[in-house]
């Protein structure tokens, strides 16, 4: 089918524009999309603008021009800063005490997590009238392949994703911004390129090019480990990986190695895959004060397993693996992992994994942060067994059960078990994260 709307256009107005134009014809916008293969590329990964913080801008007008940060009390941490607290240096994941040296006058503000999560949800529902394929990466970003919605909306899926843009702005009083190229590796790195409300494009031609000035740490996969590794080899830059061999890199970096050779080259055949949600999902916390005793962290750890196994409940998925996470106070990550004998959604055997797992880790040390996670994901249908050889776990699996049912009807906060419903549970003075990973 031939496309009525040429490539060229305004991002407000969706006027036709002429290539090498500046403003719109029709509106004067200066926001044009103009790049020679706009209309060729499908995958697209968008993410919003500040979430957390557009979310409360939007429903507090007083607070559009201040700076304003989300985050936990004295000793959390932020979770993400408005672009006004930005330009002064606050960070996600700083020490709240760090963010506010650079940023006194900001405004801080405790997140309000399932408000959030509604505002996501909203997204997705727009993302799905748009596509059938969206792969959701974390509460607030997302691939879309628009490689089959051309012929439905008559347009370039270039276009298509500006009015989605445009759709979110006004619908629902949130920004995003767009990256959009011919593979998943590349779309994620533009829609980082100008935030906000950035529409960036990466087109096969310059794919080389591009990524050639880049820094190796911009690779999936490359964390500070392999970033360091690499650079004690003399390896900083994308351009260096692109000169070598893949079995060269092999041979000195294993699997790692092809995967290096591969996206340097701005190779990446991962489809967007609608049902591959999450590969993690995980809660953590930082303290107010560090802790030691197992018996303090034991209750937080429930605490956390719960919210970890409600977010497994809202997927048609169980996990087979848990991961316990502890920061120590002087910020060593540990993490631990155990694989379950069977797949699992139940905050009663990821809190049992887990306590297993902290056991052997309260030697003493002081930590500042905990959190549990669950991965390795299977349908639902194979999880939670009958135990025999554990006879309670059928009754703890019955009263979650009834539980989960008490939660729907009544909210999530209708019912705590014994272990979390502690005085000492430092909750107003921690900052929770909860995550859904990929990478
Ligand atoms: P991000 O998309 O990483 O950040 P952001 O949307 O705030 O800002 P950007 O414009 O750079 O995309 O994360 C989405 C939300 O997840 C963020 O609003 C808050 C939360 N978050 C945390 O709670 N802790 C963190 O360390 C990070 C990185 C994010
Ligand atoms: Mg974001």
């Amino acid at each position: 089918m031939a496309i009525l709307v040429p490539s060229i256009f305004c991002r407000d107005c969706f006027t036709p524009a002429t290539p090498g134009a500046k403003r719109c014809r029709a509106c004067g916008s200066p926001r044009l999309l103009d790049h020679p293969e706009a209309a060729a590329l499908s995958i697209a990964h968008i993410d919003c603008d500040a979430f957390y913080a557009s979310i409360e801008k939007r429903d507090r007008p007083d607070l559009a021009d201040k700076p304003l940060i989300i985050g936990g009390g004295r000793r959390g941490v932020v979770s993400t800063a408005c672009y006004i607290a930005r330009i002064r240096g606050v960070k996600s994941a700083m020490p709240m005490f760090k963010a506010l040296k650079l940023c006194p006058d900001a405004v801080v503000l405790r997140p309000d997590m399932a408000k959030y999560v509604g505002v996501a949800r909203s997204i997705r529902v727009l993302m799905g009238e748009t596509t059938p394929l969206v792969e959701p990466l974390s509460i607030d970003e997302a691939f879309l392949d628009l490689s089959g919605t051309e012929a439905l909306h008559r347009e370039p899926g270039s276009m298509t994703l500006a009015r989605l843009a445009k759709r979110i702005e006004t619908e629902l009083g949130i920004t995003v911004s767009i990256g959009l190229s011919h593979n998943k590796f590349l779309a994620k790195i533009a829609s980082d390129l100008a935030k906000p409300r950035g529409f960036s494009v990466i087109g096969r031609a310059e794919t080389t090019a591009f990524l050639a000035e880049r820094p190796i740490s911009l690779i999936w996969g490359v964390g500070q480990a392999m970033e360091q590794k690499l650079a004690r080899d003399g390896l900083h830059r994308i351009g260096q990986l692109q000169t070598m061999e893949e079995t060269d890199l092999m041979k000195r970096y294993g699997e790692t190695g092809r995967r290096l050779w591969r996206l340097s080259r701005g190779i990446d055949d991962r489809s967007v895959s609608p049902r591959s949600e999450a590969k993690s999902i995980s809660a953590e916390t930082t303290f107010n004060a560090d802790i030691a005793s197992l018996e303090e962290l034991t209750p937080i750890l429930r605490d956390l397993s719960e919210k970890v196994a409600a977010r497994l409940k809202k997927t048609d998925l169980a996990a087979s693996t848990v991961v316990l996470k502890l920061k120590t106070a002087d910020f060593r990550l540990r993490t631990r992992n155990r694989k379950l004998t069977d797949p699992t959604r139940l905050a009663d055997r990821i809190f049992a994994a887990g306590r297993a797992l902290l056991k052997k880790e309260t030697d003493g040390t002081r930590f500042r942060l905990l959190g549990i996670g669950c991965a390795d994901f299977s349908a639902a249908a194979g999880a939670d067994p009958v135990d025999l050889v554990d006879p309670g776990a059928l009754k703890r699996a019955k009263a979650e059960a009834a539980l989960d049912r008490l939660r729907g009807k009544f909210g999530d906060k209708a019912i705590e078990t014994g272990l979390t419903f502690r005085q000492f549970r430092p909750q107003p003075s921690r900052s929770t994260n909860i995550k859904n990973d990929v990478e």
